[in-house]
């Protein structure tokens, strides 16, 4: 048996991404593009980092134009489709929309700056150079009680082989605080996963009980102007409150993944652009994080009809 074992190893050596298991980043060292170093140490080491001000006026007026588009688009609803999620007092004269859904696959700008605007370029120095598109969405919050998102960590609703998943979240208008911009909680992606299932009932956020064992005081809240960009991993516990100003709070959310991460799941069944390589090479070898992952239901709509029950 030893031999068998001697033997075996010996023609199939391990995969040099054997030993990347549990970095949440694949890159240890190198020219960075745009980050600072300690910007990459504060990600690890926090899980999150802000961004202020990174998107140019170009882009920003740009991604702003096309969002107006859409929300007029929304005008005409009286409920909800597979690509406008609305607040029930939705109306033609006040459109109150909870999210976009997949922008990046339903308009080619969302999709350029998705793919090769300097997003990329912040993917690239957390996760080296082969990097896949995961999805993206444009939540709203819109003004006086745009509707809270409870605690939660992401990759349970979309989960991967391991833990590169981030997301990079632009704000499209200026954010101040009461606004519901989203906080995060330092540290808590290194923890354990939480189960975001009530009993059999997937509820999309964590236990009251689980709650109470959180340094949730501790909770950063990145604010800034419009252009300011958040990145946060896909363990990290994150929420955001009701919009309590007379603004909206338009956050455009896009996700992605180091290419040798694979997903367990096929939620993005109906994603064109969903899981595809926007940079590098494909990866021949999945890199599995030792962890287990909880794997969420692919058959649901959004965060906020998923989290609307109580828990
Ligand atoms: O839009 C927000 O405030 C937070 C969104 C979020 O955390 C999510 O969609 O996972």
């Amino acid at each position: 048996m030893a031999n068998l074992e001697s033997k075996r190893s010996s023609l199939q050596p391990a995969p040099p991404e054997a030993s990347r298991a549990n970095r949440i980043t694949s890159v240890q060292s190198g020219a960075l593009k745009v980050l600072s170093a300690d910007q990459r140490v504060a990600y690890e080491r926090d899980g999150f980092i802000a961004l202020p001000g990174l998107i140019g006026s170009d882009w920003l007026k740009r991604l702003q134009q096309v969002t107006s588009k859409f929300v007029d688009q929304s005008r005409s609803l009286t409920q909800s489709t597979a690509v406008f999620d609305l607040e029930a007092d939705h109306t033609p004269t006040h459109p109150r929309i909870r999210r976009l859904v997949s922008p990046a696959d339903i308009d080619p700008t969302f999709w350029q700056f998705a793919s090769e605007s300097i997003l990329v370029d912040v993917v690239e120095d957390l996760l080296g150079p082969d990097i896949k598109f995961h999805h993206s969405k444009l939540n709203f919050k819109a003004p006086g009680g745009g509707e809270e998102v409870k605690w939660h960590q992401d990759i349970q609703f979309w989960p991967h082989t391991n833990y590169s998943p981030l997301t990079l979240g632009v704000f499209l208008a200026d954010v101040v605080p009461e606004m519901g911009n989203v906080g995060f909680v330092p540290g808590s992606h290194l923890l354990d996963l939480f189960d975001q299932y009530n009993g059999d009932d997937w509820v999309g956020c964590l236990s009251r009980e689980d709650l109470g064992n959180l340094d949730l005081d501790g909770a950063v809240y990145p604010c800034g102007p419009a252009g300011t960009v958040t990145v946060h991993n896909c363990r990290t516990v994150h929420g955001s409150a009701r919009n309590q100003s007379n603004q909206e709070r338009p956050l455009l959310l896009q996700t992605y993944a180091a290419a040798d991460a694979y997903v367990y799941t096929d939620l993005l069944r109906k994603s064109p652009r969903g899981d595809s390589l926007i940079r590098g090479r494909p990866a021949r070898w999945a890199r599995h994080d030792s962890r287990p992952c909880q794997v969420g239901p692919s058959r649901v709509r959004t965060i906020f009809e998923v989290q609307q029950c109580e828990v």
